[in-house]
């Protein structure tokens, strides 16, 4: 969600720039308050925190770098904000005790949520204290982003889709939860399976479904982000010249 918020607002940041730069008709408004420029000083000056080599042009790898930055931002605040809310004895850290507690106060959690989330939280406890840290809180929240939790999740995975329990991953069971259920078509899901594969025999084993988590993490995906936005650019490059 708050990845997708993000990339929402990197792109809107992008069409703006890209649309300032191709005309000046876009430029000249009657009712000018005075409004525009200010938003313009705003845009700058994150256009200039996103331009690290201070050339006015936004390359794929400095808005993949602030994108990526952003992020690990927004995951730190997240997690300090998850810290106060669950750290009842005010330690520091958040014991399961606490966590178990939190969750109650939600409205409380099924069986079988307690037994993945305790799963989760005995792998986020990185130093085996029994307590999660506000960093080891961020894998918790989001594994994709810690190698550390990939064991665990591909386990989620496969006791999700692995139907006839033989440890791996057929095209059958694959697309029973992905084509079959409407969050892809048959055909990308027999590419990305294919990609997936890398033994190629034809079925995904724990290994190879790690790969899914890490095209998934947020450095892959601030890249490929980045890479879509750029190319919506006339030269390869986002330009602002026109707003330094
Ligand atoms: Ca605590
Ligand atoms: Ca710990
Ligand atoms: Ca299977
Ligand atoms: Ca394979």
């Amino acid at each position: 969600m708050a990845l997708s918020l993000l990339f929402f607002v990197t792109y809107v940041l992008c069409t703006r720039i890209t649309a300032e730069f191709r005309g000046p008709e876009t430029s000249v408004n009657p009712e000018d308050d005075g409004s525009d420029d200010k938003e313009k000083a705003k845009l700058r000056s994150v256009l200039s925190l996103i331009d690290r080599n201070g050339d006015s042009n936004i390359s794929v790898k400095e808005l993949s770098a602030w994108t990526q930055k952003s992020m690990r931002t927004f995951y730190r605040q997240e997690a300090d904000g998850k810290l106060s809310a669950l750290d009842t004895n005010k330690d520091g850290k958040v014991s399961w005790v606490e966590y178990v507690k939190g969750a109650e106060n939600r409205g409380g959690f099924t069986e079988k949520q307690e037994r993945r989330d305790s799963k989760r939280f005995e792998h986020a406890d990185v130093n085996r204290d029994g307590l999660l840290s506000r960093d080891e809180l961020i894998s918790l929240f989001h594994p994709e982003e810690s190698a550390n939790m990939f064991g665990v999740i591909v386990e989620e995975f496969m006791e999700y889709m692995d139907s006839d329990n033989d440890g791996l991953l057929s095209f059958r069971e694959y697309k029973g939860k992905t084509a079959d259920t409407g969050n892809t078509d048959e055909h990308s899901a027999k590419e990305s399976f294919k990609r997936l594969d890398k033994d190629s025999d034809g079925k995904l084993n724990k290994e190879e479904m790690k790969l899914w988590l890490e095209a998934v993490n947020t450095s892959a995906q601030a890249n490929n982000q980045a890479q879509r936005q750029v190319q919506l650019a006339d030269d390869n490059k986002v330009i602002f010249r026109c707003l330094v």
